[in-house]
């Protein structure tokens, strides 16, 4: 069954037709390219199609919202809706464009030098040289100013030690980004792949967003020149202000995989014969279907707001906490309930739901706990702190 994607609130008028254009493109790409891959690789464990990343670089998918150095530069709306697109696919896919453009390119975009930008971001944009994006460690995930990794300055370069887990993307990446402690606060160093003594190893028995590559980095005295320092920022708002980037993605990208389990549960609930019944002619059904449709749309609201405000330069980093807190918690909902409507057919791999059910668990966790963006959020409102430290 084809695709249909809600539009109640008749979204798509508000949308440019360049933006209409580049979600139809991506919808296009996710359904002929990667859903045919899609369950293979949710079985393999930790894998992804690398064999489709020429493609979206050809489509522009990765930094998409800058300008210059190859990439589209389309405004913030079309930005989001590629999120929302790929996320339909699996959240996989979106995590993928998430860290190689909002939290790899976006970096040396804002933070790096010219040389910096000349040598790294046309071979991103290309697609021909993969990032990843290094803050959490073992035992410092929500509060990664504590992190232990630490870089010495020694002549022209650094000596940077530490173990960071839960990277996406780590043992394909060309370079990562390693944030680390310096005796002048937290900074941020391009670690080379080959650089003698960093090491990226694959983790594996994931349940959820098996479809994406997660490793460790290890660091053992590894030597960074300091022209692989990024010289714009020093201390924590540097790696913050890249989740910023990755954020707003996840807030667009959570309504994309809500839509695919509405429309999965809409039309099996048509199809689905009960007491001699249409599913979808019942009560409850009915009221599920209702809600899904009533928080999905209120979600697109949201992110088009947010896109406005970020496309004018008025937006705080709290809003996108309430848009990425809000929209994953809706996505996780709309696929509990879309699983449980496809009755045991919801469990097996024939059906979405289910996958992005247990993808969306990940997505609740990273990039800011719904806890923590719940505690952002009230720290802003109140003005007082709640985090406990
Ligand atoms: P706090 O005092 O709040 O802030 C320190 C400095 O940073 C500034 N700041 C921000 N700047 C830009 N953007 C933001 N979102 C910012 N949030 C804070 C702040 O103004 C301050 O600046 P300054 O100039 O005064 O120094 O710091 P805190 O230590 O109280 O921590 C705040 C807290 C807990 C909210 C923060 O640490 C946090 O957000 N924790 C969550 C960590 C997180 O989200 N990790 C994500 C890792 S990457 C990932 O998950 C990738 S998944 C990829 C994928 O596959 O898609
Ligand atoms: P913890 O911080 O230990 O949190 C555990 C629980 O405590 C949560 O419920 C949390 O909400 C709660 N909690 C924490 N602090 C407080 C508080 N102050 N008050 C009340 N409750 C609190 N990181 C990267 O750097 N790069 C990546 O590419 C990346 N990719 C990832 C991919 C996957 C598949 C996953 C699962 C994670 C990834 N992460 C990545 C890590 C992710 O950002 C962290 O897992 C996340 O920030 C939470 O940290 P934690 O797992 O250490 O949980």
């Amino acid at each position: 069954m084809a695709f249909e994607a809600l539009d109640f609130y008749r979204i798509d008028d508000e949308l440019s037709e360049d933006a209409r254009i580049v979600r139809d493109t991506v919808r296009e790409f996710v359904d002929k390219e990667f859903l045919p891959l899609v369950v293979e690789h949710v079985r393999r464990d930790g894998s992804f199609p690398m064999e489709l990343v020429p493609k979206m670089a050809e489509l522009g998918l990765f930094g998409s919202n800058l300008h210059g150095y190859g990439c589209a530069g389309l405004d913030n709306v079309a930005y989001g809706l590629i999120q929302q697109e790929l996320e339909r696919g699996d959240s996989g896919l979106r995590s993928f464009s998430s860290v190689q453009s909002g939290l790899c390119m976006y970096p040396i975009y804002t933070y790096g030098t010219d040389k910096q930008k000349d040598r790294w971001l046309p071979g991103m944009a290309a697609g021909e040289v993969i990032g990843c994006f290094g803050l959490t460690e073992p035992d410092f995930g929500s509060d990664p100013g504590g992190m232990l990794s630490r870089a010495e300055k020694r002549g022209n370069a650094w000596i940077l030690n530490g173990t960071k887990r839960w990277i996406t993307n780590g043992t394909v990446s060309d370079i990562a980004i390693v944030w680390a402690q310096t005796d002048d606060g937290i900074q941020g160093f391009i670690v080379e792949k080959d650089f003698a003594g960093f090491e990226a190893r694959d983790m594996k028995g994931k349940f959820s967003l098996r479809a994406s590559i997660t490793s460790e980095l290890f660091m053992s005295d590894v030597e960074v020149p300091e022209e692989n320092r990024l010289p714009g920022v020093k201390g924590l708002k540097g790696p913050l202000g890249c989740l910023n980037q990755a954020r707003y993605g996840i807030a667009w990208g959570a309504i994309g995989a809500a839509q695919a389990c509405f429309d999965e549960a809409l039309q099996y609930s048509k199809e689905r014969m009960i007491m001699k019944r249409p599913l979808a002619s019942l009560q409850i059904p009915q009221q599920k279907l209702v809600k899904m449709a009533t928080e999905i749309t209120k979600a697109q609201l949201l992110c088009l707001r947010l896109a406005k405000l970020k496309d004018e330069g008025n937006l705080r980093h709290p809003m996108v906490s309430m848009a990425k807190m809000n929209n994953v918690d809706m996505a996780l909902n709309v696929a509990r309930d879309a699983r449980d409507m496809l009755g045991a057919n919801g469990i097996v791999d024939d059906y979405c739901s289910m996958r992005h059910m247990v993808n969306l668990e990940t997505v609740r966790t990273y990039e800011g706990t719904h806890d923590i963006h719940t505690l952002i959020l009230g720290r802003d409102l109140t003005g007082l702190d709640a985090f406990g430290g």
